[in-house]
């Protein structure tokens, strides 16, 4: 009887499976191109012609081709943030990981089920090609029997619809920073100055937005009103892009510098421009409207906020969370914020502002939430969050990521088989870095994949896990200030456990919970891909994540600021070794078709 009936699920799942899954064709086709950007213009990837690039949609189940044709004159990867690739892990596109580069005129074939829900992103992961623009929207619609938390907050039947309805139309708002120098032009300048190029030129959201140059004495006045930059800057003033001038040492570590090779633009020269900012017109009538927040910046923390507005979080990186209202986001690289925004104002304008969330630049853009229909509202909007992203009312409510619980509930293992310490400091110059005791070089994406062959890199850069068991990471930022730091793990999501500031100084998570049991949630504890270390301003900080192996193969870790990763913050996992795939020929001949 057992046998029967474990035959009629098979059965039964196969024909959910069939009805289900349908195979999407997503062809990509990257050229490098002029554009005008953030109201300058410079070389671009673009994606079948755009930027930013065109969305992926699909269905939870379904089996995606998604054809890469690399018409730049250089090597570049698609990577997939957040998806796990169960089972495909050669669709990881990642150099030296997971494939070869693919070259000037080659194409690829990424091939991975949707097993996921959600709001995801694709992204250049080859260099610094990130921050040329290389990334579009990824959104799976979640299949019929996944239970939604909207319940936990609709106070009628008519509002729990609206929801639903707001979320089966939801819609990708990508915010990310922007550059005026291309990502060689970055990397070449950090090289000849060796200096880490922390500051951005603008931010953007939906691709669209302006350089402002804030007065000097604007800055001088924001600036006295935060005690880490007058610590920081001392005698000096913020630059003209609001930016820590790259002569302070503590910003920089004590490394040797040639401030003559900084090329313009990097650090200071601010020239303001008067781009088009993007506009988002919506109707009242439906109550609500849903937005996927994808930060697709390549350095700052971009916080996000609607004038007057609140907004529901109800998933992050895709997975829904116990909602939560709050009035401003700070959205670290990488990370998803999914939120309904309920349109119960005035019909009229209201100003949608984002400032970076870093601490080390003040950094402003604007959008415009505009209602259907003739307007009520007869004054400019007034704001949640001031330039440098503090409350500018005492009723600003400011998400605090930390305390946000999964839905449905969903728990690490109390204990774990590995722990694993990792050093985040600088290494050897102000530009390099670590991710444990070694700086992953640039250079080693052209090496062998690890996926192909185990020992293609030194072995201090790899750690091995088994396939089944738990492992933590506890990171320590080894030095202040430094910027948070965006950490990516690949494959599967990971549990943030906990995090604190100072020095970590036990040696597993069991023997500091004895000590310090508040800085730690194993009961309900955010599920992420990415997870951010807190800012270390006056002090070293350190974060805890942890994860059980599931999904054996080669994936890397690392920093998701893009020029941290490329100096070298980010470490190969190897995941499953006891249970190590079998590379398809295909992928083992570079193409993937
Ligand atoms: C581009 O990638 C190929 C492998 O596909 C590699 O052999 C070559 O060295 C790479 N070129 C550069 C300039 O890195
Ligand atoms: C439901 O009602 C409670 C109590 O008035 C309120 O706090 C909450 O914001 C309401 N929920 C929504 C989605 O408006
Ligand atoms: C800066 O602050 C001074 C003194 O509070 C004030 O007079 C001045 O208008 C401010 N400047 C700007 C641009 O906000
Ligand atoms: C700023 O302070 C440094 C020491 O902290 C000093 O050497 C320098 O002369 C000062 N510069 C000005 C313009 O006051
Ligand atoms: C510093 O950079 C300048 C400009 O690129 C270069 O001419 C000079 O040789 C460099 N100095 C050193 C010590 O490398
Ligand atoms: C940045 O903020 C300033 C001051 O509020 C404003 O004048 C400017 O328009 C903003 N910049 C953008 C690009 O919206
Ligand atoms: C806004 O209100 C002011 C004063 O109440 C009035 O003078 C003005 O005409 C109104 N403007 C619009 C566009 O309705
Ligand atoms: C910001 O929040 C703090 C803490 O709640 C409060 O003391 C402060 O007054 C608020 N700022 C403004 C401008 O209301
Ligand atoms: C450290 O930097 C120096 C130049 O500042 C360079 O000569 C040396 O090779 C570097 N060492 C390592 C291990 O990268
Ligand atoms: C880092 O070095 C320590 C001490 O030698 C070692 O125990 C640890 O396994 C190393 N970590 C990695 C990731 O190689
Ligand atoms: C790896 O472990 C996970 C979790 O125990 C299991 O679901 C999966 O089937 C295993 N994979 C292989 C290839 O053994
Ligand atoms: C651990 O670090 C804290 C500060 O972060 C310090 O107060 C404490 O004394 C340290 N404990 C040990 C055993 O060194
Ligand atoms: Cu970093």
């Amino acid at each position: 009887m057992g046998f029967s009936i474990a035959k009629v699920l098979l059965l039964s799942l196969c024909l959910a499976n069939w009805v289900a899954s349908a195979t999407v064709h997503f062809p990509l086709v990257l050229t490098w191109a002029k554009r005008n950007v953030a109201g300058f213009t410079r070389d671009i990837i673009l994606m079948n012609g755009l930027y930013p690039g065109p969305p992926l949609e699909l269905n939870q189940g379904d089996n995606v081709v998604f054809d890469v044709t690399n018409e730049c004159p250089f090597n570049v990867t698609v990577h997939f943030h957040g998806i796990e690739q169960l089972g495909t892990p050669w669709s990881d596109g990642v150099p030296g990981m997971s494939q070869v580069p693919i070259r000037e005129g080659h194409s690829f074939r990424y091939r991975w089920t949707a097993h996921q829900y959600g709001s995801y992103f694709y992204h250049a992961h080859h260099r610094g090609q990130l921050e040329d623009g290389l990334y579009g929207p990824i959104y799976i619609k979640p299949a019929a029997s996944q239970e939604k938390p909207f319940r936990l907050i609709a106070n009628s039947t008519n509002q729990l619809e609206a929801m639903q309805a707001a979320e089966a139309v939801t819609k990708p708002v990508i915010v990310t920073d922007w550059r005026l120098l291309n990502s060689e032009q970055v990397w070449a300048g950090e090289e000849a100055s060796g200096l880490d190029a922390y500051c951005a030129n603008a931010l953007l959201i939906n691709g669209k937005g302006s350089v402002s140059c804030l007065p000097q004495s604007l800055l001088n006045n924001l600036t006295a009103s935060s005690p880490f930059l007058q610590q920081v800057l001392g005698n000096e003033t913020l630059t003209s892009i609001g930016c820590i001038p790259p002569d302070i040492v503590s910003g920089q570590g004590d490394f040797p510098h040639n401030f003559s090779a900084v090329p313009p633009s990097l650090f200071d020269d601010c020239v303001p421009s008067n781009s088009p900012h993007e506009l988002f017109i919506v109707d009242p009538a439906k109550q609500y409207i849903s937005w996927d927040l994808i930060s697709a910046a390549g350095v700052l923390h971009c916080e996000f906020s609607i004038d007057e507005h609140d907004m529901w979080v109800y998933a992050i990186d895709g997975q829904y969370i116990e909602p939560v209202r709050v009035n401003a986001i700070s959205i670290p690289n990488a990370n998803r914020y999914s939120v309904l925004v309920p349109l119960n104002k005035p019909r009229g304008d209201y100003t949608i502002r984002m400032v970076s969330g870093s601490p080390q630049q003040i950094l402003n853009t604007t959008a415009t939430l505009r209602y259907t229909g003739p307007p009520q509202l007869n004054r400019t909007s007034h704001p949640w969050i001031t330039l440098t992203g503090a409350n500018a009312t005492a009723d600003t409510i400011i998400l605090n990521d930390f305390t946000t619980k999964p839905f449905p509930p969903v728990q690490p293992a109390a204990t774990v088989d590995d722990t694993y310490h990792l050093t985040i400091g600088r290494y050897n110059a102000s530009y390099r870095w670590t991710l444990g005791n070694a700086s992953f070089d640039l250079a080693l994406e052209e090496s062998r994949p690890l996926l192909f062959d185990q020992h293609a890199i030194p072995s201090d850069l790899i750690i091995r896990t088994k396939n089944g068991t738990w492992v933590d990471f506890i990171m320590q930022v080894n030095s202040a200030p430094q910027p948070a730091h965006p950490i990516h793990k690949h494959s599967n999501k990971h549990f943030l456990i906990g995090q604190g500031t100072g020095i970590f100084n036990y040696s597993t998570v069991a023997e500091a919970i004895q000590e310090i049991p508040e800085s730690f949630n194993l009961v309900n504890p955010p599920l992420r891909d990415t997870s951010a270390t807190l800012d270390a301003g006056p002090e070293p900080v350190w974060m805890v994540t942890r994860y059980q192996v599931v999904n054996p193969g080669a994936f890397l870790m690392h920093c998701h600021i893009q020029v941290h990763q490329s100096g070298g913050m980010a470490l190969a996992l190897l995941d499953g070794v006891d249970e190590w795939p079998t590379v398809p020929p295909a992928y083992l001949l570079d193409s993937g078709f």
